[in-house]
């Protein structure tokens, strides 16, 4: 397992300088934050962002993400310029030694919650998810806040795309994913560039949009579209797991044997209510997830791929961006590496 944390950048407020700081941190996720969805990413830059992280003795090894088109999505004939670009980019991540890329196929909207800073029962905030709240949410209205966006819309683009999608429904995204995939893998495995597909958050339809990659029937159908080992799984723990049917330390040691996990994202979620959840703190008697459980499955694959501590509670007064403070991902990241610890102490 190697130990890795969450970085937007040089306008993220928690610098390197503080996560080199993290006992066990060893990597950073990043991304080029400042070119346009669908266009290709410059050699010169991914080199300039793993020079910048490498100068304070961190790794750049895993980006998160290279968003892809929503034309690719949609399956529109402008698709394959967009394929073109993000082949270009897979060809100069490899050239610049990155080994894994997150990427998802969530249309329009990226992860999703009612509320950024819902005040917990310890006087802290987290992110929150009311699915009756989200039901009666007109996503044109403006009130929705959602910090997962690559892309900004305008009022008008957005009602554009929306009425794009609702024409494609569950199977024709499959199908898109799956063109997708079969013009990717072959440069992905020429780049030696692990594709990592993140589950949809939350895994189920929202505004009517469709929504594929939920359980574990659509991450074998996933691993079957394109059956190579560049074709892989970002296996995030607190996305799954707000489904009570998921069980996460199964889909690990299944998807783990079949060499598919090429990333894994720890965190715990509450589950409050059918379709309700709040982001609790990493430690398992806090959420819904048994963390133990989780690194207990990854230990008995023996994962040897990149892990990193997902989103945060805000604590401590800190400001930032929502989920990615400082001191709740740092105590999680702590809490995962002691974990870890135990379960290679205790197989010795
Ligand atoms: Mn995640």
């Amino acid at each position: 397992m190697k130990m890795t944390f969450r970085w937007y950048g040089d306008e993220d407020p928690v610098t390197l300088d503080k996560i080199r700081q993290i006992p066990g941190m060893t990597g950073i996720v990043s991304a080029i934050y400042d070119i346009p969805v669908g266009e290709a990413w410059p050699l010169n830059k991914i080199i300039a962002l793993k020079e910048k992280i490498e100068k304070k003795g961190l790794t750049l090894e895993v980006i998160e993400s290279v968003p892809v088109h929503e034309d690719i999505k949609l399956g529109l004939p402008t698709r394959d310029k967009y394929i073109e670009n993000y082949i270009t980019t897979l060809k100069n991540l490899g050239k610049a030694g990155i080994k894994v890329v997150c990427y998802n196929f969530m249309p329009v909207f990226d992860w999703t919650r009612s509320s950024l800073d819902y005040e917990l029962s310890d006087g802290s905030n987290a992110l929150m998810y009311d699915e009756n709240h989200i039901k009666n949410i007109d996503p044109l209205s403006g009130e929705l806040e959602l910090p997962g966006w690559d892309t900004s819309y305008q009022n008008n683009e957005l009602k554009n795309l929306l009425d794009k999608y609702k024409v494609i429904d569950n199977e024709k995204l499959w199908n898109n994913l799956k063109y997708f995939l079969e013009k990717i893998i072959p440069t992905a495995e020429e780049s030696d560039v692990k594709m990592a597909i993140h589950p949809d958050d939350p895994p189920w339809s929202i505004f009517g949009l469709p929504r594929i990659i939920v359980n574990k029937e659509s991450l074998e159908r996933f691993i079957n579209l394109v059956d190579s080992h560049y074709n892989g799984i970002t296996l995030c723990s607190g996305s799954f797991g707000v489904d009570r049917e998921n069980d996460i330390p199964e889909l690990i040691r299944c998807f783990g044997k079949k060499g598919r996990i090429h990333f894994a994202h720890v965190r715990n979620i509450k589950i409050t209510g059918d379709r309700c959840f709040e982001e609790s703190s990493h430690r398992s008697e806090d959420g819904s997830l048994d963390i133990y459980e989780i690194m207990k499955a990854y230990s008995d694959i023996n994962f040897e791929g990149y892990l990193r501590p997902d989103h945060g509670r805000m604590i401590w007064g800190e400001t930032g961006k929502p989920g990615y403070g400082l001191y709740d991902r740092a105590l999680g990241a702590t809490y995962i590496n002691g974990l870890w610890e135990a379960l290679k102490k205790a197989n010795n």
